[in-house]
């Protein structure tokens, strides 16, 4: 049988190995680029393709993820700001629940809404703590949630929050300071959250260069999630993931 986007997470957290995902946004991405996109996201060795954002406005997410499908085999996870971002065409789904803030419509109200149509999806679904942590400025999802994000330098928030989401059952810590953020999360941050928990660490936020992306793999990140960056650079493609690579830990 398949082995699952999950399962692969934590074969790979258990070997020491460390993954990188590009973060495709269905409203910046143009649909002629994204086989020129895809392809260089298999020549460098891209882990995981995320699509999805805080707001999505355009209504094209099932082509943007039939069209990337076309030519890549590499897994596709939608990363939902709203439960209409749901693509039967997609591998899998982040169930998110923001659990940084205490709006009750994104810990859990969307999701009573959502559940029999995210149910009959057929996607893999990965039950997902979800923690924004301010990043400077406020981006797209500190404002569309409508919650207060953890401050950046309240490392135990950070990891109580994270705690408490391993104990309900969630299978996954996604700690993003927002797209575009100003600063990206703290190494102390990461490595504080990483040392309490046992399940998969993903970072994103922020992260402009490969010694940043390289730096938090290091500090206990096991995933990396850029977006921004490659939007507008995407040569950094290969050297983020070469730098995510090359930061796995002998176990
Ligand atoms: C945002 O973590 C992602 O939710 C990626 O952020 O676009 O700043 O890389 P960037």
């Amino acid at each position: 049988m398949k082995q699952s986007i999950y399962e692969s997470l934590l074969l790979k957290k258990q070997k020491g190995q460390k993954s990188f995902a590009v973060l495709i946004d269905p409203d910046k991405v143009d649909m002629k680029e994204i086989d020129k996109l895809t392809g260089l996201a298999i020549d460098a060795k891209v882990d995981y393709l995320f699509v999805g954002g805080s707001l999505v406005i355009s209504n094209h997410l099932d082509e943007v993820v039939q069209q990337i499908k076309k030519n890549c085999s590499i897994p596709v996870i939608l990363f939902p700001g709203t439960p209409s971002q749901v693509s039967k065409y997609a591998d899998g789904l982040l169930y998110l629940s923001l659990i940084s803030g205490r709006n009750p419509e994104l810990l859990i109200g969307q999701h009573v809404i959502s559940a029999p149509f995210v149910k009959q999806s057929g996607l893999e679904i990965i039950s997902t703590g979800y923690m924004v942590i301010d990043g400077g400025a406020p981006t797209t999802v500190s404002y569309i949630s409508n919650a207060t994000p953890i401050p950046a330098d309240k490392n135990e928030i950070a990891m109580c929050t994270a705690m408490a989401a391993e104990m309900l059952g969630m299978k996954l810590i996604y700690m993003d300071a927002g797209s575009g953020a100003k600063r990206a999360i703290t190494e102390d941050m990461i490595a504080m959250v990483a040392k309490c928990i046992d399940i998969p660490l993903v970072i994103g936020g922020g992260i402009k260069d490969p010694e940043k992306a390289y730096r938090n793999c290091k500090a206990g990140a096991d995933l990396i999630v850029v977006g921004n960056a490659i939007e507008k650079d995407e040569s950094l493609i290969r050297e983020m993931s070469a730098a995510v690579h090359s930061s796995a830990i002998i176990v």
